[in-house]
């Protein structure tokens, strides 16, 4: 049974939701918190990938049929997806390929009208590919700038050729105590002087409350277009990684934060590796003055999720299988959570749009923002989403617009950036 097929009664058949509310939702002024770059790639794109290399002479990575279930946008257990994300990674492992995902993904987000897309990725080192860690973030980082400028919205300062900021020493030690200093993993000289890049140093060292107080470290571009899309992203640490690999993960986040990396992400199979591993790290990043979300609850895992609330990240991501002790907890902590609708009744993580914990938490008066996680994986775009939402759960088109204007209250967008959100969140209300 399709649980993902929910119709305006809630009920499994039919039609997910009407025509004119997807369109409705199209307009909408939109923000995205939470989208795995590789989750995100096109289907079709996979397909040309695939092409180019057996083209050149290359064998093949995938089968015919495990081709086909990577386009195929279904249910899936969880188990299902993780082993999906390998044949993907198999597939786009080039600096090109990434740069070229990275590209199409702005490009579907703005087509969207999401007008802020915080994009998270794991950094991945391929020596076969003459591929570390640092140029996986640099192809990135182009293929971001390429859309940008495509969507003739560039006017760029942080993403300069003056890349001096990221040739300095980065940080070392500071894993034990858990700290680690931003201004010289950014490059600045000791007393604060000179910064190299815009934004490189205006960061504040010190631990952050939460996400308003985060500083931005710079944004990828600054905008000319009052609408244009702020992309910013966040690294993410794969749970198979172990404490070590986590805090180069840091580390280069806080190198990276005058190109618009903001936070740090705690991502994977959530049946792999132990919250211990990696907790070291994730203080590090707070410390650094990047945002921290984290992955929790995506399965049954209660100590593991009573822990990760216990640090108090910035926001955190699913929450879905929570025992009435933990949902307790997580709605007294306030802390922001993004909900990834089409993702969890696909992999079964709740069983149906109406069952999902959003409607209980919305009501609650939780902080909430609706994510699409993985675009490409599940067929979905953040519009979709909302109308979803705003079918299961009977919001109507002002509570919509409120969602996303609440939303931008959880970004890890600077202060103006904030503010210029709220204005066009602000505009969509009036006018809908
Ligand atoms: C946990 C997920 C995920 O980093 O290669 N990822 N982690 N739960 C999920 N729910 C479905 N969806 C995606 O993007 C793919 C990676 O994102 C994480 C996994 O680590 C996956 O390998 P990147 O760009």
């Amino acid at each position: 049974k399709n649980h993902a097929k929910v119709d305006a009664k809630g009920e499994d058949e039919g039609q997910i939701y009407e025509e004119s509310i997807l369109l409705a939702c199209r307009q909408l002024p939109k923000v995205e918190l939470h989208a795995h770059l590789n989750g995100s790639v096109r289907p079709q794109t996979i397909r040309e990938i695939l092409e180019e290399r057996s083209a050149a002479g290359e064998a093949l990575p995938v089968t015919e049929l495990q081709l086909k279930d990577i386009t195929a946008c279904g249910d899936r257990s969880l188990a299902d997806c993780f082993r999906l994300f390998d044949l993907i990674h198999a597939i786009t492992t080039t600096h090109a390929a990434i740069s070229r995902i990275a590209a199409e993904v702005v490009r579907d987000f703005a087509e969207d009208r999401v007008v802020y897309l915080e994009l998270r990725t794991t950094p991945k080192a391929r020596p076969e590919y003459g591929m570390t860690k640092e140029s996986y973030i640099e192809a990135v980082l182009d293929g971001i700038g390429l859309a940008l400028s495509q969507l003739g919205q560039q006017r760029c300062t942080t993403m300069s050729t003056d890349l001096s900021c990221l040739s300095r020493p980065g940080v070392d030690g500071g894993a034990s105590e858990g700290k680690l200093d931003v201004r010289e993993a950014a490059g600045c000289t000791p007393g604060g002087e000179g910064p190299q890049m815009d934004g490189c140093c205006t960061a504040a060292p010190g631990p952050v409350d939460g996400p308003a107080s985060v500083p931005s470290g710079g944004s990828a571009v600054v905008l000319t277009n009052d609408e244009a899309i702020i992309v910013k992203l966040l690294l993410s640490i794969d749970r198979r990684e172990d404490a070590a690999a986590a805090l180069e993960t840091v580390q280069l986040a806080a190198r990276y934060k005058c190109r618009g990396v903001v936070g740090v992400d705690l991502s994977g199979n959530p049946y792999v590796g132990s919250w211990a591993s990696w907790s070291g790290a994730l203080a590090a990043a707070r410390a650094a003055g990047l945002g921290v979300t984290l992955h929790a609850g995506e399965v049954y895992s209660p100590a593991e999720t009573a822990s990760m609330l216990a640090f108090r990240p910035d926001r955190l991501g699913h929450c879905c299988c929570l025992d009435r002790e933990l949902a307790e907890t997580l709605r007294s902590s306030a802390i922001p959570l993004e909900l990834c609708l089409t993702s969890n009744v696909l992999t079964q993580s709740v069983p149906s749009y109406p069952e999902h914990h959003f409607a209980e938490l919305y009501a609650a008066g939780h902080p909430v923002v609706l994510c699409t996680d993985d675009s490409g994986v599940f067929g979905t775009t953040l519009s979709r989403e909302y109308a979803i939402a705003a079918t299961a759960f009977r919001l109507r088109m002002n509570a919509l617009v409120e969602l996303g204007r609440k939303s931008v209250e959880y970004t890890f967008a600077d202060a103006e950036e904030k503010r210029r959100l709220r204005s066009i969140m602000d505009r969509a209300l009036v006018t809908k």
